[in-house]
């Protein structure tokens, strides 16, 4: 058994983040239907194309478990299927710019005419407010959710992360809003809308940055190195390096064949209950007990001194041999793995967080599984659809057009050429 078995997913969204949140959907076990523009489909379809002709990566790596449906809900007929798919789903997702879907005619009011009982969860670049309008990409939403101001080093510009915070992260948030209003809807009968903006899903994971800004006003910020390096704080929460954000001095270190490997590198972090530990491993043993270095508040304005004593140890290790040496003594250490590194790790395979996919154009690939494992209900990764794969099986199977009115449906151009 899958865990949402039964509920049927109207997936309105496209590019990245409504699209992540879907595909858990998908594996989740949710029958999840993508409504796609006639002939054109996900703009993501045709977007950083690696194999000619087929989907891109960017497109099957987020719509896995889904079937796609070509419709154009502008054209009369198209208005009308989309009116049965509203009546018939469970939920209904989008992440079209502000005003899109009321354009196309279907309100928030419209669609709970429609359907009482359906979920409506949209993501946003912004909630309520002076920038509600604005369409929204990644990077801007990393960039107004605190998170770019508080990333990269004291000295250099803010930084945008690789991990996709503003996207997936939404996306992430929007499954959950969704699960929860249909659990809700166990209880009342009621659907209900639920929405996520980007910039207020970055901020809820740069907390711990909101956290330190309002330190900041008590006082220094003392586990941040700026701070034993004597530099003076400004009034908003600063970049902090590599430093670690929970309050223990941690750094990133070369390690054997940095000069040749841009990823031989481990983060290091020296917790007061292994600070023994640590100084026996790189034979500073006097260290332990030398004033000025015993003590973790004493230690602050020798960081830079001890973390070049620990990077010259690690320079003799490889990131792996750190790993082995350090973890027997609960030193956390974490070696920098490329993508080259993790796309070739077997155990991520053996978990599911990894899947070789087949797809009829493009053969094989790797994409990332659910990373969320459940006991009792099993995750199948099926490939992503072809643009309009499933389109008559939807309009007959799951909407029960037939004859006539099939044919009249498809003649009107509402879904695209229907073989
Ligand atoms: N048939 C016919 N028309 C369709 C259609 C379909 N199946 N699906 C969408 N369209 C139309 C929309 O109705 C809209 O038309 P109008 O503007 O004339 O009303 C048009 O396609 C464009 O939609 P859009 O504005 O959402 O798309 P865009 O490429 O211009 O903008 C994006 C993309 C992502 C910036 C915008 O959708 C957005 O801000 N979304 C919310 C935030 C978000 O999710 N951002 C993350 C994106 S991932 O990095």
């Amino acid at each position: 058994m899958k865990a949402l078995e039964g509920i049927k997913v109207l997936d309105f969204t496209h590019v990245q983040s409504g699209p992540t949140c879907t595909q858990l959907l998908g594996w989740f076990g949710a029958d999840v239907i993508k409504v796609e523009r006639p002939g054109v489909g996900d703009a993501t379809r045709n977007q950083l194309v690696d194999v000619p002709g087929a989907d891109s990566l960017y497109f099957t790596m987020l719509n896995h478990n889904k079937r796609s449906i070509e419709l154009n809900p502008k054209n009369e007929k198209g208005k009308a299927v989309l009116t049965r798919l509203v009546e018939e789903c469970d939920v209904l997702v989008e992440n079209f710019a502000p005003g899109a879907l009321d354009r196309m005619g279907f309100s928030w009011e419209r669609i709970q005419e429609i359907n009482p009982r359906i979920i409506m969860a949209s993501i946003k670049g912004f909630g309520p407010g002076k920038y509600q309008d604005c369409k929204v990409y990644e990077n801007v939403a990393q960039c107004a959710g605190g998170s770019a101001s508080t990333t990269g080093f004291r000295d250099g510009p803010p930084l945008v992360t690789g991990a996709q915070v503003g996207d997936s992260g939404t996306g992430l948030h929007l499954c959950l809003g969704i699960v929860t209003a249909l659990f809700q809807r166990e209880k009342t009968g009621r659907g209900q809308k639920v929405t996520t903006a980007m910039q207020d899903s970055v901020l809820n994971l740069a907390r711990v940055k909101l956290r330190d800004q309002q330190r900041l006003e008590k006082g220094p910020l003392t586990e941040y190195s700026q701070f034993g390096e004597g530099i003076p704080f400004g009034d908003a929460t600063p970049r902090a390096g590599n430093d670690s954000g929970g309050g223990q001095p941690g750094r990133i270190l070369k390690c054997k064949g940095w000069e040749q490997d841009p990823n031989a590198y481990t983060y290091f972090i020296i917790q007061a209950a292994i600070w023994d530990k640590v100084c026996d491993v790189i034979g500073e043993q006097d260290w332990k007990t030398k004033e000025g270095y015993a003590n973790p508040p004493e230690r602050l304005d020798k960081l830079n001194e001890i973390f070049t004593r620990i990077e010259n140890w690690t320079m003799t290790k490889t990131k792996f041999e750190v790993m082995d040496i350090c973890n027997p003594h609960d030193i956390p250490v974490g070696p920098i793995l490329s993508m080259k590194e993790i796309s070739e790790d077997e155990s991520l395979f053996a978990t599911g967080t990894l899947v070789k996919v087949d797809h009829p154009v493009r053969g094989d690939y790797i994409s990332v599984g659910c990373p969320i494992k459940f006991s009792d209900s099993s995750v199948e990764v099926k490939r992503s659809p072809l643009l309009g794969e499933h389109t008559l099986e939807i309009l007959s199977d799951v909407l029960g057009f037939n004859g006539e009115e099939l044919k009249n449906i498809i003649a009107s151009g509402a879904v695209g050429n229907v073989n």
